[in-house]
């Protein structure tokens, strides 16, 4: 009965804003940054002087949230949960190597949610993971696929890079002068001017889009690919960091003495290019060039921002900003993401909503909470069942406590973080587990696994760890998938999963 009552309100709110001809409905402008840990001035991550005033001008007249962690860390799950509201566990998209979509055409998304709520929805860029087939037509009235025109000669795999046109390794490369690196591990900065780079063509597409004037709300995405490797960017990013002043992160040499076999593997992933750099006495170039990267994606970011600044529709406007996952620079012996410990899960997270006055929120939320968050704020409907709650009371209070005892980060079957307010709770899918206290050790240093001093706090994020995980997805390989219709065929069952079809409700 309930139900129908809202309903009855709902349809005569959105008839009245017809009649009127208001724009009742906020818009979204909803950005993405790829692989950037929490080295934003705004967050502190980084121990030296990091130059991201864009973002932190975005954080200082909204909410920021500082303990804010992705759901998944590597590119693909985190996305696929963030866009569908579902978690890896609910879903069974663990890793990079499955389509969403084949999976789930009938998923309700952000963008077609919005699109069904009347929203001109438009993006470009990296918003779900950016290898072909992750970005439907059908998800967007419009969308700028990315090209990688900056780095032809990673993109060499079609199944992948289907539209980029490939070249083998160009005079010069690898950049950085490191030979023996993994997949598009490498740095420099490529001889063309700043606009011609990929993400800042991306943005180019959400600036010129936010100059037109319209009638009705928006969503517009724009999802920029730095600070995820590799790490080209124009010269001038490189010089406002010299060498003698970037600050190499804390590393304590028997960090992983304490740290179970199953976390020891995590660790291990990519662990060579760690230890090439350092043979050939690059760290310092390395971390530059991940400092680099930050601030060449913080000025793109700034020129949406003023995009916006300058349009109409500032007022009316929620912006949000998120990264895909955080990201190990040496931490743990590590060196990429795909760990469950706080370098790789903390991320930068901001929402600025009319109407909500500026904070900082410390607070343990996911950005799997982004979908039910943005749907209250808009004012829309959301019928499906989610897996991230509302950060609506959080905005209005950001001493407010959700009833919750943490969130979660998942990473492959079996493996999970829980960050409270003050502890992080691991358990891997062989059962082994770690346990910190960021009261008294911020770094992770500490495994405490065995304390019984906090064995209450333990208990009580053991419990929540605790839970069904879904069978993992069918992998790309059960599929045909075609570039050019955009369609995939399942090949037990000639089944056509058509990704320029109408997302059925
Ligand atoms: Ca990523």
């Amino acid at each position: 009965m309930k139900q129908l009552v809202l309903i009855a309100a709902a349809s005569v709110s959105l008839l009245g804003s017809q009649l009127t001809g208001e724009v009742a409905r906020p818009n979204v402008l909803f950005l993405a940054v790829d692989d950037l840990k929490d080295w934003v001035t705004c967050l502190g991550g980084y121990e030296g002087t990091v130059q991201t005033p864009n973002i932190d001008r975005l954080a200082a007249g909204g909410t920021l949230f500082t303990n804010a962690h992705c759901p998944s860390p590597k590119c693909a799950p985190s996305r696929a949960a963030i866009m569908t509201g579902l978690m890896p566990s609910t879903t069974g998209l663990y890793d990079n190597g499955n389509w969403w979509y084949a999976n789930y055409p009938d998923v309700t998304t952000i963008p077609v949610h919005f699109m069904r709520h009347g929203y001109k929805v438009v993006g470009a860029g990296k918003i779900f993971h950016h290898t072909a087939g992750n970005h439907p037509p059908n998800q967007w009235d419009d969308f700028q696929k990315l090209l990688f025109r900056d780095d032809p000669w990673f993109r060499g795999v079609k199944l992948n890079y289907p539209w980029s046109d490939h070249e083998p390794y160009p005079k010069g490369f690898p950049f950085s002068g490191v030979k023996g690196l993994g997949h598009e591990n490498d740095w420099g900065s490529l001889g063309y001017k700043e606009a011609d780079y990929d993400d800042s063509k991306s943005v180019t597409y959400a600036v010129e889009f936010l100059k037109q004037e319209r009638n009705g709300p928006f969503f517009l995405a724009c999802g920029l690919f730095r600070p995820h490797l590799p790490w080209y960017v124009p010269q001038p990013y490189f010089d406002r960091y010299p060498l003698d002043e970037v600050v190499l992160p804390k590393v304590r040499e028997d960090d992983l003495k304490d740290v179970p076999n199953a976390g020891k593997a995590f660790a291990k992933a990519r662990k060579k290019d760690l230890e090439t750099i350092l043979e050939a006495d690059q760290y310092r170039e390395a971390v530059q060039a991940y400092l680099a990267s930050i601030t060449y994606a913080d000025a793109q970011l700034g020129r949406v921002l003023e995009a916006l600044e300058e349009s109409s529709q500032a007022d009316n406007t929620v912006v949000v900003l998120w990264s895909d996952h955080g990201w190990h620079l040496g931490e743990k012996g590590h060196w990429h993401k795909t760990t469950l410990w706080e370098e790789a899960t903390r991320v930068p997270f901001i929402i600025s909503a009319p109407g909500y006055e500026p904070a900082r929120c410390s607070r343990p939320v996911s950005l799997v909470d982004l979908f039910p968050t943005l749907n209250e704020l808009c004012g829309l409907r959301l019928d499906d069942a989610h897996d991230g709650e509302s950060l609506v009371p959080l905005l209005e209070d950001p001493e407010a406590s959700l009833d919750r005892v943490g969130v979660m980060i998942q990473y492959k079957p079996g493996n999970v973080a829980i960050r409270s307010d003050r502890f992080r709770y691991i358990r891997y899918a062989d059962g082994s587990v770690e346990f910190y206290d960021h009261a008294a050790d911020p770094y992770e240093w500490k495994n405490l696994v065995d304390d019984n001093a906090i064995s209450e706090a333990k208990s009580a994020l053991a419990h929540f760890a605790t839970f069904e995980w879904a069978e993992p997805s069918s992998a790309k390989k059960k599929f045909d998938f075609d570039p050019e219709t955009f369609t995939w065929t399942e090949k037990l069952t000639g089944r056509v999963i058509d990704g320029k079809a109408p997302v059925t409700p």
